[in-house]
């Protein structure tokens, strides 16, 4: 903030966004030694000693437009704008940076613009105020950029209070109560405006008791979390159980075709709005992993979620319904039930019933977050539904936030990939929608009451890649995280922050990758520890109800998932990839496992066999770990030194698990297979 803080600054305009950015400049000033004004004062404002007097040139202008209060830049700047853009160009949260006449010039069609703006400027510091500057228009890629919280109220007996939480407690609930100080939240609400995020689900999509109330006796915790989140322009949505018209309502059904059902959903939805205006809508889980759904009433999910949707839509609120659906006492012995082909199979010809408010959120893979899947197929089947696309920034999969893994390369290999080939829409076009809107991008927040926010402190930079993708699917990962590195420790360093982009660079650039290496080969996924899904252990799943197999024996390893001799997957995917995939030839390396059963002397297109490249990554994983460690060790006197001790005893502990990993994937595949390491390495 030091190079707005330490400028004259003017804001026009008005609305509690507006306040935001005049209260966000006015305590940068303070710190560094700038002012803020705004055009006209209230006049029961008391007069103020450090209110610039009349004819005060500003370096930096924050204006609504059309509002055009000022005689300022700001029309001149208008004037182009709208020349080369037309009205409505910007949308609700867009802007228009520009540099003219020595003036800085932020201006929206809405408040919303304006809160973003002022968090680009932020980033850019003093480039933002250089000689020239051509003129930036700058909105988001889609509408909704949501985190999902999976947080419970209680702390449950099995999963703790937070599902998948790697950073301690909950920020929103304490002691089976909503937490009686909320200036975390506020500052989370900063925290994920500052990337680009402007919605939150609050609790846990598996909805217990406690939790399942606050859609009614217990709403005013959500009430009070969005009155916090809302001067960020965040949008609070809440999880639902199906089951809620028996479970709270007392009715004898939750059938969707039920009248009663129906009208308690419109009364009960209305109150919410009552209490919470700006509510953003239901997130829903049902039919999946035990919780209730519509299959129970024989009906279909577009049947439920339209339900929800009805009672939503005379408010403008939006039911994200989860795709996440699948058999989950699968027969282990049953080689045609393939979990992959769930989610397609249940949802791709309901494509065209889903109601306008109805957003389908799609896990990016089939099966679920592992380090490497194809995407969805669901994402290319359902061109007449809204699709948001979901990821994980928890990182379930992906060391738990005991591991550094940089997500963000992973996400935009994602959200670039094109389903129909090279010529047609990127997965980031489908969540974004064409004319009409789409379902937008949702994560699973990594966030608890954690000092450092996250447990390992640089998991942190995976929430801000996330919102800042969300934003643009096209920033370039590391780009983003350089912009990272100088929001959290430009300043905060001796010898400034060259080392430690450096270093951090060479740490987390490539993490994802390496955490690839020394996990599950060839995107065949899973050999977690069960339950808790930490570390490994190769044969964990294979013999249990959840779908998660990697078949190997003494000849070969993988899921045959072709058409031709296998489960039929390939058959889920458009052209060109239902042919890529489908045969061994074509398939990439990265996916190979995932998609056909192979034996350990198949050639990749790397050169090596199977076996090989198992033995090859695995011990490479490893000393790529060591080296991490080595960097981070260097850095010890020039980041701060609680955040320096953290992060040292989690690369310890992510070095011993490597190990752990490599070891056991290696000795696994050499017993199984009998074939020596052709360089000689010891394996156990
Ligand atoms: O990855 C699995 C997790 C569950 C989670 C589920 C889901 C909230 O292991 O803990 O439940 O996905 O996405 O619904």
């Amino acid at each position: 903030f030091r190079a707005l803080g330490s400028r004259r600054s003017l804001v026009c305009g008005e609305g509690t966004l507006v306040d935001t950015v005049r209260h966000e400049l006015a305590l940068a000033c303070a710190r560094y030694g700038g002012s803020t004004d705004q055009p006209h004062p209230r006049p029961d404002a008391p007069p103020s000693d450090d209110r610039p007097a009349a004819g005060t040139s500003y370096e930096l202008v924050f204006a609504l437009v059309p509002a055009g209060l000022l005689p300022i830049a700001a029309a001149a700047v208008d004037v182009v704008y709208r020349r080369r853009h037309g009205a409505g160009a910007l949308g609700e949260e867009g802007f228009l940076l520009a540099r003219h006449a020595e003036v800085t010039v932020v201006l929206a069609e809405a408040p919303a613009g304006l809160l973003h703006g002022l968090f680009h400027l932020v980033r850019l510091g003093e480039s933002a105020f250089g000689l020239t500057r051509p003129m930036e228009l700058h909105r988001p890629a889609t509408r909704l950029r949501m985190l999902d919280h999976w947080d419970n109220v209680d702390v449950h007996p099995v999963m703790g209070q937070v599902e998948r939480g790697y950073a301690g407690g909950s920020i929103f609930w304490q002691d089976g109560a909503r937490r009686e100080d909320l200036t975390r939240v506020g500052a989370y609400g900063r925290l994920l405006a500052a990337g680009g995020v402007n919605a939150v689900s609050v609790n846990n999509v598996n909805v217990h008791a406690t939790e399942a109330r606050l859609l009614t006796d217990r709403l005013g915790d959500v009430a009070a979390f969005a009155d916090v989140l809302r001067p960020y322009g965040i949008r609070v949505h809440l999880s639902v159980s199906f089951a809620a018209p028996v479970t709270l309502g007392g009715l004898p059904t939750a059938d969707p075709l039920d009248d009663g059902v129906r009208g308690w959903w419109a009364d009960t939805t209305k109150q919410v709005y009552e209490s919470i205006p700006d509510f953003g809508g239901y997130v829903v889980k049902a039919d999946s992993e035990g919780q209730p759904g519509p299959f129970g009433y024989g009906r279909s999910h577009a049947d439920g979620a339209n339900v929800l949707a009805d009672a939503l839509a005379p408010f403008g609120g939006v039911v994200h319904w989860r795709a996440f659906v699948y058999n989950h006492r699968q027969d282990w012995r049953d080689r045609s039930t393939d979990r992959a082909r769930a989610a397609h199979d249940h949802f791709a010809p309901l494509d065209g019933q889903f109601r306008d408010n109805v957003i389908l959120q799609v896990k990016h893979g089939p099966m679920d977050f592992q380090p490497r899947e194809p995407i969805s197929p669901v994402i290319a089947a359902m061109p007449r539904t809204r699709l948001a696309v979901e990821f994980q920034v928890t990182q379930e999969y992906t060391g738990q936030q005991r591991h550094v893994c940089y997500l963000a390369p992973w996400w935009s290999e994602v959200l670039g990939f094109a389903p129909w080939g090279d010529d047609g829409p990127t997965v980031a076009a489908v969540a974004a929608g064409g004319p009409a809107d789409g379902g937008g991008l949702v994560a699973v927040s990594n966030v608890g009451d954690d000092p450092f926010w996250t447990g390992h402190p640089l998991a942190q930079a995976n929430l801000y890649a996330f919102g800042r993708l969300a934003w643009d699917p096209r920033l370039d990962p590391a780009a983003v995280l350089d912009e990272w590195i100088e929001l959290t420790f430009a300043g905060a360093s001796p010898g400034g922050p060259g080392p430690v982009r450096r270093a951090l660079h060479a740490i987390m650039d490539d993490s994802w990758r390496t955490y690839e290496r020394y996990t599950a080969p060839l995107g065949v996924g899973f050999m977690v520890r069960p339950g808790h899904h930490y570390g490994p252990d190769v044969d964990g799943y294979e013999y249990t109800p959840w779908g998660t197999y990697h078949f190997a024996d003494r000849d070969g390893v993988g899921v045959d998932r072709t058409r031709a001799s296998g489960t039929g997957f390939t058959g889920q995917f458009p052209p060109p990839w239902r042919d890529v995939y489908e045969s061994i030839e074509s398939c990439p390396d990265e996916l190979l496992l995932f998609f056909h059963h192979v034996p350990y002397g198949h050639v990749l297109h790397n050169g090596s066999t199977v076996i090989q490249h198992i033995y090859d990554t695995h011990f490479d994983g490893v000393e790529q770990v060591a080296a991490m460690r080595q960097r981070w060790e260097r850095l010890a006197g020039v980041v701060d030194p609680g955040v320096h001790a953290r992060v040292r005893e989690r690369l310890d502990e992510q070095l011993r698990c490597a190990e752990e990993w490599r070891d056991q994937i290696n000795a696994y595949f050499f017993r199984k297979s009998g074939v020596p390491d052709a360089r000689g390495r010891r394996i156990h």
